[in-house]
């Protein structure tokens, strides 16, 4: 038997799946148990994430640290003021994890500046407008505002640097702290086109393109940056970091990610959000 279409019952059911963080191999076991056939559920599932729904992808450029014209040099990229290692380059999801982006100095004093200001995080709420306190994202937080400080503005500069992509079209940096027992489930970092509250947030920059997620800490035991969709996990190592690019707001970008439980220790992280256009 082969699935020629699905319907807009089903389409709809994995839409919201996706948005749940749930990956492909939950949302098939889910199928499988409401009586579909392994086959015709992979089928169905292929069919979602190629269907004429899918919006167009951007025709622009969108950030990358390693540009066509300019593959690394022994592993290494240039990013303005020090050379940075590719640990792993994936193509789909696009996905680089860089080693040594930031120092050891940088990282502690990106901890001691926003310790103070760290409040339990928010996420945009699912049903209404405005934002809400998720169970899912369990870390406290904090964001600076672009070129806050000294760190902040060589940190931007170096970002700007090796992506290629201007500071003005990026969010401020936002700093998560996350203690043992704490985690941020898989979720998608673009604004979701069906949301209500999505075209208010766009009017300002536009939507998110990439991210950068770079680790202040080392965690002693759990909390990697976890992508369920490519079976990755990235271990968070003091002054690595990782980027990824969605160059549609769809999940067949391929681009679920989330923070794994942290079993013990600390885990510190910056995210850096690449937009479309001018964000102030
Ligand atoms: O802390 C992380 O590993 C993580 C995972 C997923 C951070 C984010 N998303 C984020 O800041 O969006
Ligand atoms: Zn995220």
């Amino acid at each position: 038997m082969s699935v020629d279409g699905i319907t807009a019952e089903l389409r709809h059911w994995l839409t919201q799946q996706a948005e749940a963080g749930q990956s492909d191999a939950q949302s098939i076991t889910a199928m499988l148990a409401s009586g579909w056939d392994q086959e015709d559920a992979l089928q169905a599932l292929q069919l979602f994430k190629t269907d004429e729904a899918l919006p167009a992808a951007r025709l622009q450029e969108i950030p990358d640290p390693i540009r066509p014209d300019a593959q690394p040099c022994a592993g290494t990229l240039w990013a303005g003021d020090r050379e940075v290692r590719v640990l792993l380059s994936m193509r789909s999801p696009r996905i680089v994890v860089l080693g040594g982006l930031l120092s050891d100095e940088e990282c502690d004093a990106l901890i001691a500046t926003s310790a103070l200001r760290m409040v339990r995080s928010e996420t945009i709420a699912s049903h209404s407008e405005g934002v809400e306190f998720n169970p899912a994202r369990t870390s406290d937080g904090m964001f600076y505002a672009r070129g806050e400080n000294e760190i902040v503005q060589r940190i931007e500069a170096r970002l700007e640097a090796l992506l290629a992509w201007p500071i003005e079209h990026g969010e401020g940096l936002q700093v998560l702290h996350y203690r043992a027992g704490a985690e941020y489930q898989p979720h998608f970092d673009y604004f979701n086109p069906e949301h209500p509250a999505t075209s208010e947030i766009l009017q300002r920059g536009g939507q998110r393109l990439a991210t950068v997620v770079m680790y202040l800490s080392s965690v002693t035991a759990g909390g990697a940056t976890i992508f369920p969709d490519a079976g990755l996990e990235i271990i968070p190592v003091k002054g690595n970091a990782v980027f990824f690019s969605y160059d549609r707001p769809h999940p067949a970008t391929g681009t679920l990610h989330g923070g794994a439980l942290v079993l013990a220790g600390h885990k510190w992280v910056a995210t850096k959000w690449l937009r479309e256009g001018q964000f102030d």
